[in-house]
């Protein structure tokens, strides 16, 4: 028998009240591929634009409080920029998320990070991860999200084991470092910009890490950080069960880490995700589980992508919710294949959107966060504001 419309209802409503996603200072920024950007009137150049764009989204979504924020890009004079920061907290009303440190675009990183041969770039790597924890502590900021570029392009011009020590001393040293509550998230990453090995290249290697550096780190994963062949649901389950997980970067890709945006090119494997995810938090596992999206916009309009990516996210987030776990649990345990999969994928057909949006407008929002951005006129109202910056990029992000 069919789920009743006031089951899902209620299902749908409990999903969503528990639902935040963070969104990261650089998907607002001009980005691009290493064969061009093309840039956006809408982009935003500073924290100050960012924070503003930030604060748009969760008028319009009501669920993306806080804004996750890379060292370089966001605090260029690191420490000393944390005032400013706090103050576009304040007006802006959204919390500085999860901090990224940036160990992958000065020039000495050439050869790696905390992974390099030299102890000195070593140690000037280190000095950037105390000061993203630091920067981290006086914002009462939770996350330390790390990825590193860190890795080689030819067979036998590194030594994998050695980097691999020196990785792990420097892991075990910022871990000491954390305050009672902060977390080192470790992302990993098969390859770019690395072609032949990265250093932290899949969970495996990144579950060791977490495991040694110390019980605040966790495993980070990237939706598109992934060979297309591998079951990411699967490492999900692991990393639940292994109570390593610490949370995600989504976005979505058809080859490699296109940062495309989430749902736009495979909706059924983050709701496979979102379900290991349901079915782990409600057994206690997961629970403060880090939600952030990943992408660079490079040929949508910023503020629309993010919007989007944002609603896909609750709906995607809401199919999962609708799968009766106990039915199919019964389903599993009597092998009954196309039982479990009509009652698994038969939640993924339904249409939740006449759900979100009776919950958005049960919490004061628009129906449509989309066409809300339309009608609002924020877009043509930035492009006009930033045409000052003319066509000159600033930076990557
Ligand atoms: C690396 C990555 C990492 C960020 C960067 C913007 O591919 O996923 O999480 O530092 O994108
Ligand atoms: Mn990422």
């Amino acid at each position: 028998m069919a789920q009743s419309e006031s089951t899902q209802f209620d299902l749908a409503v409990r999903a969503l009240d528990g639902f935040q996603i963070e969104i990261p200072s650089w998907g607002f920024a001009n980005t691009g591929t290493r064969f061009g950007k093309f840039n956006q009137a809408q982009a935003a150049h500073t924290i100050e634009e960012k924070f503003a764009d930030a604060a748009q989204v969760n008028h319009l979504t009501g669920v993306t409080p806080s804004l996750a924020l890379h060292v370089l890009w966001d605090l260029p004079n690191g420490v000393k920029d944390v005032p400013e920061v706090k103050a576009l907290e304040k007006r802006f009303g959204i919390r500085a998320g999860a901090i990224n440190p940036n160990l992958f675009q000065d020039q000495q990183y050439k050869f790696g990070s905390l992974c390099n041969p030299s102890a000195e770039i070593r140690r000037q790597a280190m000095d950037h991860m105390l000061d993203s924890i630091e920067i981290g502590k006086q914002l009462n900021s939770r996350d330390i999200s790390l990825w590193m570029a860190d890795g080689s392009n030819y067979p036998g011009s590194q030594s994998i084991r050695k980097r691999i020590a020196w990785l792990e001393e420097a892991l075990v040293a910022c871990h000491a470092k954390l305050s009672p509550a902060q977390r080192l998230l470790i992302e990993y990453k098969p390859f770019e910009p690395a072609f032949y090995h990265t250093d932290i290249a899949d969970w495996g290697m990144s579950s060791h890490l977490a495991r040694l550096a110390g019980p605040q780190a966790r495993v980070l994963v990237d939706t598109g950080h992934h060979y297309t062949a591998q079951n990411i649901e699967q490492i999900v389950a692991w990393l639940l069960h292994t109570g390593l997980l610490g949370g995600f970067h989504f976005n979505d890709r058809r080859y490699a880490d296109d940062d495309l945006t989430l749902g736009s090119i495979d909706p059924y494997q983050v709701f496979r995700i979102f379900f290991e995810l349901h079915s782990g938090i409600a057994e206690g596992l997961g629970n403060d589980l880090a939600f952030m999206v990943d992408q660079s916009h490079n040929l949508k309009g910023k503020m629309e992508a993010m919007i989007q990516t944002v609603v896909t996210a609750q709906e995607l987030w809401v199919k999962a919710a609708l799968v009766d776990r106990e039915k199919l649990a019964a389903f599993q345990q009597s092998c009954d294949i196309v039982g479990a999969e009509e009652l698994y994928r038969g939640a993924f057909w339904t249409d939740v959107r006449p759900l979100t949006a009776a919950w958005r407008e049960s919490h004061g929002l628009q129906a449509d966060p989309l066409a809300a951005l339309k009608a609002s006129g924020y877009v043509e109202s930035i492009s006009r504001e930033r045409a000052k910056y003319g066509s000159g990029v600033t930076s990557y992000a």
